[in-house]
């Protein structure tokens, strides 16, 4: 049986990429994707997630949006890519068939909310940007006990540096963490087991040529690696891993990774908001990923995308 997720995410390249992953793979039953208002500016991630829905003639998953900001927002010029994806010439190039989904979304906590209430299965809940919406949900919300079987989570980094550069910062914190120290603390205070995707783990894996290259072998043939190459493209030049697209590997399929249990905190003021470090007494435990099988890893993708 496939397994119930929920996946938040903030409208980055990679975050959309791997909402289309987990919704894609036959291991994953997709309930909800929330669009958070983080690496993007949400009412145009939400957009371009409804149309590459349609695009992709998708189904099953409700997208949802929450447009409130995150305490430390992204640089403006990472956010402004939403502009130039909710506009990509790919999905005028096609007739667009009847929209996925209407032009307002529902709420995230009411959207994740319903579906953890309804579910029968507890479900494993996916973050690939701030937890700012999520962390509501698991701090108020008792009756929903029982329902959360995992979070997994992209952020953090312990034996690498961060790559937060603002102002006033130490550069020791990973963005999605920076954005909402206060919303992962929560999420680290509750009783859900966590895995963690750090940079550590991110960091051996860019997005490289030769990857773009195999997604351009099969792009006439594949509106999933059309898209993905369109996508990548966009940002390929800057420093890009696979930073939320692995994440997404990581819930579909744990065992191309190595985890590792460490005790871990997380500064919520200073310099070094948003930093992550291990603590051996004290501090809670989770399953940090530390190796992952890159092959495999890419191979995975590859499959996935051309599925369509
Ligand atoms: O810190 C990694 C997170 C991931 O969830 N994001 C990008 C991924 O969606 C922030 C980020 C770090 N460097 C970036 C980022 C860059 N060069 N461009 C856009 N976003
Ligand atoms: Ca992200």
């Amino acid at each position: 049986m496939p397994k119930p997720v929920l996946h938040d995410h903030d409208g980055h390249v990679d975050d959309i990429l791997s909402a289309v992953l987990l919704w894609m793979a036959p291991e994953v039953d997709l309930q909800a994707v929330g669009i958070t208002n983080g690496d993007c500016f949400a009412d145009q991630a939400y957009s371009a997630m409804v149309k590459i829905a349609t695009y992709l003639q998708l189904e099953g998953a409700e997208i949802a949006v929450t447009e409130d900001p995150v305490p430390n927002p992204f640089p403006d010029n990472w956010r402004k890519e939403s502009f130039i994806i909710n506009e990509l010439p790919l999905f005028s190039e096609i007739e667009m068939r009847r929209s996925y989904q209407p032009k307002q979304g529902r709420k995230i906590e009411s959207v994740f909310y319903d579906c953890l209430n309804n579910t029968k299965t507890p479900m494993t809940v996916v973050t690939t940007g701030p937890l700012t919406n999520v962390a509501p949900l698991l701090r108020d919300n008792p009756d929903l006990k029982g329902k959360v079987e995992d979070l997994v989570i992209m952020g953090g980094a312990f034996n690498v540096p961060g790559n937060v550069q603002e102002e006033g910062h130490d550069g020791t914190a990973e963005w999605n963490i920076y954005a909402d120290p206060e919303a992962f603390k929560v999420a680290l205070d509750s009783k859900v087991p966590i895995k963690l995707i750090p940079l550590d783990v991110t960091n051996q894996l860019p997005v490289t040529k030769e990857f773009l290259t195999m997604l351009d072998q099969s792009s006439d043939r594949s509106r999933g690696c059309k898209l993905a190459l369109r996508l990548w493209s966009l940002v390929k030049g800057f420093e890009y891993y696979f930073w939320d697209t692995l994440t997404a590997a990581a819930t579909i399929k744990p065992e191309l990774f190595t985890f590792k249990e460490m005790r871990i905190d997380v500064a919520t003021q200073g310099k070094s908001m948003g930093k992550t470090s291990s603590s051996l007494f004290g501090g809670r435990k989770v399953q940090v990923a530390t190796h992952v099988d890159k092959d495999g890893f890419e191979a995975l993708l590859l499959s996935i995308f051309k599925a369509r």
